[in-house]
């Protein structure tokens, strides 16, 4: 197996899932705080407010990154610790704690890939509609604005957005996620078009605002499609499934609806027929912003389904053989994703391709000789890997590679239960340790993949 020379090897993580410390230094409140206090909704009724307690523990954290010879560490900032209210005084302790955090990780030699929005809108501008309010895209952009400015003196490398099917979907269509909504298609369909006008417009800011040329990307998450066998048939009908578009109920939820808008300019046929008369208004310039070009495109990927070419010329689902393997949180483990995704992607989108999040969640515990041993984790990524290796065999551009997470920590409505994370975290003492998978990734790291 092998994997080009400069491949970018890194771990990532997410501001509300690992820096606790919710409300201090003026930070706002954001629509996750307020959902987790709702009883019923998260997990044994957990909350992230304390968390990791990375907020005031990063330099340990960061120490720990070394340890394992991280060179890469995607993070995401919170909107509400840099803006309390979203869209209205800068709060310059926020600023000041990111400035620490990401000054640390460049004295260690790890290059920080920012995320400006994973998941967590500030609460007074979900009052004040949130995404579905006109002025949206403007708020997300001055924002963004503010971080540039800010941190492109440590960071080169900006995303928008983190997996919007999710935000959108669970939070606003489904009602799982907060704020616990379900909007009708047609207002989702509204949300979108803001989203991807927010993107739009905060490409422009973003690299307006920069203190030295950055590169800018975009994280989608979505349903990898493999093929059920090689057949040229199998290939195009998982290719046909993979990037059309869902029915109207979980019109959140597809690829193509969310990636050829940025990435083609234009939103794809089946979706526009298919939601037909749930539309918002959709102009020539609308399209021109939110396809103001960007430099990488990044993929979250955790599993997928098996598709073939059904007798009636139609893709199908196959059936997933009985008693295959699953995760902790339930995922089936299916490898192949990481092979026909990113093909079908790099052929589609023809722009380097990041897998900026992939890994696995178990029930891991500090064993009676006080290691962390999750040989399943190691044998998930390695299968993952080895697979991604094989996409790049058959010619996608993929730069890199981000092991979800760096740390265990807020796996959002599943709580503490659910650990991702490389290095272990005690909820209750704040120890760290650093597993197995943490330890063997950095072999990882150090051979270039030659390892798997
Ligand atoms: O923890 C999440 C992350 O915030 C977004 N992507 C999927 C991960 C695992 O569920």
């Amino acid at each position: 197996m092998s994997f080009p020379k400069g491949f970018v090897w890194g771990a990532a993580a997410a501001a509300h899932q690992i820096e606790g410390a919710y409300n201090a230094d003026g930070r706002g409140k954001d629509i996750w705080d307020v959902f987790e206090s709702e009883n019923g909704k998260i997990f044994e009724g957990h909350t992230a407010r304390v968390s990791c307690d990375h907020y005031r523990r990063y330099a340990e954290d960061i120490k720990i990154m070394k340890e394992i010879g991280l060179e890469n560490y995607r993070l995401s900032i919170s909107w509400s610790r840099l803006i309390p209210d979203g869209a209205g005084a800068v709060n310059q302790k926020g600023v000041d704690f990111y400035k620490r955090l990401l000054s640390c990780l460049c004295e260690n030699g790890i290059n920080p890939y920012i995320t400006f929005y994973h998941w967590d809108l500030p609460y007074e501008l979900h009052k004040r509609g949130g995404w579905l309010n006109p002025d949206s895209p403007d708020w997300f952009a001055r924002y963004a604005e503010l971080a540039v400015k800010n941190f492109s003196e440590f960071s080169s490398r900006f995303i928008t957005f983190n997996e919007p099917q999710c935000f959108i979907g669970l939070g606003f269509q489904k009602g799982i996620h907060a704020p616990g909504l379900k909007h009708p298609a047609r207002d989702v369909l509204q949300m979108t078009h803001n989203v991807l006008k927010a993107h739009g417009t905060a490409v422009r800011a973003a690299r307006a605002a920069a203190v030295r040329p950055i590169l800018i990307g975009y994280a989608p998450t979505g349903e990898m499609c493999c093929p059920a066998t090689e057949s040229a048939a199998d290939i195009e009908a998982a290719r046909e499934r993979m990037f059309s578009c869902p029915d109207l109920e979980n019109c959140a939820d597809g690829i193509s609806w969310w990636s050829d808008p940025i990435m083609l300019g234009k939103y794809p046929e089946d979706g526009l027929k298919k939601y037909e008369g749930f539309l918002p208004d959709i102009t020539a310039e609308d399209m021109k912003l939110i396809s103001e070009p960007i430099d990488f495109y990044c993929q979250n990927i955790y599993n997928g389904a098996f598709v073939r070419a059904g007798e009636n010329g139609k893709s199908e689902y196959v059936t997933r053989p009985a008693g295959g393997g699953k995760t902790a949180i339930g995922w089936h483990v299916t490898p192949q994703c990481m092979r026909w995704g990113p093909r079908f992607l790099y052929e589609r989108y023809k722009k380097p391709i990041y897998i900026t999040e992939n890994g696995m969640s178990s029930h891991d515990w500090v064993s009676l000789d006080g290691g962390v041993h999750d040989p399943q984790r190691i044998d998930y990524t390695r299968r993952h890997l080895r697979e991604l290796s094989k996409a790049i065999a058959d010619g996608a551009d993929v730069r890199g590679y981000f092991h979800w997470s760096i740390m265990d920590n807020f796996e959002w409505c599943q709580g503490y239960s659910d650990r991702f994370g490389l290095v272990y975290v005690d909820y209750q003492t704040q120890e760290r340790v650093i597993k197995d998978s943490g330890r063997w990734y950095k072999t990882v790291i150090e051979t270039n993949g030659e390892n798997i």
